[in-house]
């Protein structure tokens, strides 16, 4: 039989940061609620959870830098809400906020989750903050728990 490592979904004790931008609030406030419902659903205590608020997506990477840095969290989460207009900048924005989150938790060894919903319209944001398609600021969360368990055990 292999060994196989899996991370529990038990955030007992843990200490989870989340960065949330309000640009498109009214999107991001919900995946701000689906991520805490689902820390609280998985024993994370409200103590332990810091929310930071930042303007856009765009310094979601800075903020999850700080909040990884000096062994002050877990885990962090990123969430946010790029929704296509007519210019390139949500290109530009969706390209560095993912390269940046995905270079914080390489470079900080902390599990950092990527909230972030990139979508062509509204609809489609809301359809993933809980509406037709679950709420990914719940999945984002639970993915987090599951990531500092696998850590744990590596
Ligand atoms: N931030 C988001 O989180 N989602 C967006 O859809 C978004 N669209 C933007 C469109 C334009 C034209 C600009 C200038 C900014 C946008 N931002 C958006 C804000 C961006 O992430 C950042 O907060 C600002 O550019 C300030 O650095």
């Amino acid at each position: 039989m292999p060994r196989e490592i899996i991370g529990m979904l038990d955030g007992k004790g843990m200490r989870v940061a989340i960065a949330v931008a309000r640009f498109n609030s009214q999107i991001t406030d919900r995946l701000l609620e689906g991520a805490l419902d689902a820390l609280r659903r998985n024993h994370v205590a409200d103590g332990d959870v810091t929310v930071v608020r930042c303007p856009g997506s765009w310094e979601l990477p800075l903020v999850c830098q700080r909040l990884a840095a000096n062994n002050s969290a877990d885990a962090v989460l990123a969430l946010g809400c790029l929704i296509r207009g007519e210019t390139p900048h949500f290109d530009y924005i969706a390209a560095e906020c993912a390269k940046g989150v995905a270079q914080v938790g390489m470079q900080s060894g902390v599990p950092v989750v990527f909230g972030v919903l990139t979508t062509d319209t509204v609809d489609q944001a809301m359809d993933r903050a809980g509406l037709k398609s679950g709420n990914k600021g719940f999945e984002a969360a639970v993915t987090a728990i599951e990531m500092v368990n696998v850590m744990r055990a590596l």
